[in-house]
């Protein structure tokens, strides 16, 4: 569906979205002819002077009423249960996806490749594969916005929040940020090239051969004397992280929790606030020490050995 105003449709998403709100603008289009058009009728017909037929009709009000209530009613629960689908597509992302880290910041976006390829204020992307952002912001709030895809999700300082889409045509399209962050804020932008997979492969061995994601973050790994803990330490009990993405890990406190991003991310800036069963608390925190992009690389390289076995149990 291409309209003038609009931008254009490039993804899976834009489809769906374009089409619910089409959806809802031509039925209160039907609402509003409902009434306007039967107004401005009556209007002329029952005009002051005119001669009309002005005896009560005897309407059952009681009918009438619950007819005009009952019936929008399961209208607006189907407009409903279309946008609740819409919404649980695009929260969900599908298995196999290209997974991008997007970090805000005052006021650029910078952009992480898992292959170690890193851009500022642009996105280079294969057209037709379905890609998992999950944006991190190092300030202020900031919301990522891509017209063309029509997706918007806000970047939260302290957390992660992602979003998923699948490009649908090879172009260049434009993206924002779309929550007011301060004074340039209006220069936050950026282009998005969607590319065929070729050009893409391309693209991503342009250059001087780079360090990947999880390398970068292996790297880091040593540098930040997370090693001297977590592999084989005599002198600390600390848990190996080998094996630790995605399972559930069991807390001091008898519960479980998956270890997830966010645990992982909360392991290394709020250690204490969940301790692993069997461990004692002496994990310093990472906070202020690492950036968001360190810390999305240490994710990485944790995610990297998340089939791997503990080389020694400690
Ligand atoms: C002083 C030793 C020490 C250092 C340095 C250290 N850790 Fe830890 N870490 C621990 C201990 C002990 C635990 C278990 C207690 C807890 O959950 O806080 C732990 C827990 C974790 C967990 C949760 C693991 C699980 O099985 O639940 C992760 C993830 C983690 N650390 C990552 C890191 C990273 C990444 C670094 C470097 C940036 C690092 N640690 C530096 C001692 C350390
Ligand atoms: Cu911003």
């Amino acid at each position: 569906m291409t309209f003038p105003i609009f931008p254009k449709a490039a993804s899976t998403t834009a489809v769906q979205t374009d089409y619910l709100y089409f959806m809802l603008l031509g039925f209160s289009a039907f609402i509003l002819a409902l009434v306007f058009f039967p107004m401005i009728v009556f209007l002329f017909k029952y005009r002051r002077g005119k001669k009309a037929n002005r005896v009560d009709p005897h309407l059952p009000e009681m009918k009438v009423e619950v007819t005009w209530t009952i019936i929008p009613i399961f209208i607006s629960l189907g407009f409903f249960a279309l946008g609740a689908r819409a919404y649980f597509t695009e929260e969900v992302p599908p298995d196999g996806t290209l997974e991008i880290n997007v970090i805000g910041k005052q006021w650029m976006w910078k952009i992480q490749h898992q292959e170690g390829n890193r851009e500022i204020n642009e996105l280079h992307l294969p057209v037709g594969r379905a890609v998992k952002l999950t944006l991190a912001s190092e300030d202020v709030i900031h919301s990522f916005f891509i017209p063309a895809f029509r997706i918007k999700q806000d970047v939260v300082p302290g957390r992660f929040t992602t979003e998923w889409f699948q490009p649908t045509q090879i172009g260049v399209y434009h993206f924002y940020c779309s929550e007011y962050c301060g004074a340039d804020h209006s220069k936050m932008q950026g282009t998005v090239f969607v590319l065929s997979p070729t050009e893409y492969q391309n693209w991503l061995t342009r250059g001087e051969p780079k360090n990947s994601l999880a390398q970068s973050g292996e790297n880091l790994f040593r540098q930040l004397g997370c090693s001297g803990c977590h592999v084989n330490s005599q002198a600390v009990h600390a848990p190996p992280l080998e094996g630790l993405y995605e399972k559930l890990v069991p807390l001091n406190d008898g519960t479980f929790v998956r270890a997830d991003d966010k645990y992982i991310r909360d392991s290394i800036l709020l250690p204490n606030s969940q301790i692993a069963a069997g461990y004692q608390p002496v994990m310093p925190t990472f906070q202020g020490h690492i950036t968001e992009e360190q810390l999305l690389q240490l994710i990485a390289y944790i995610k990297s050995i998340g089939n791997e076995t503990p080389q020694k149990n400690p």
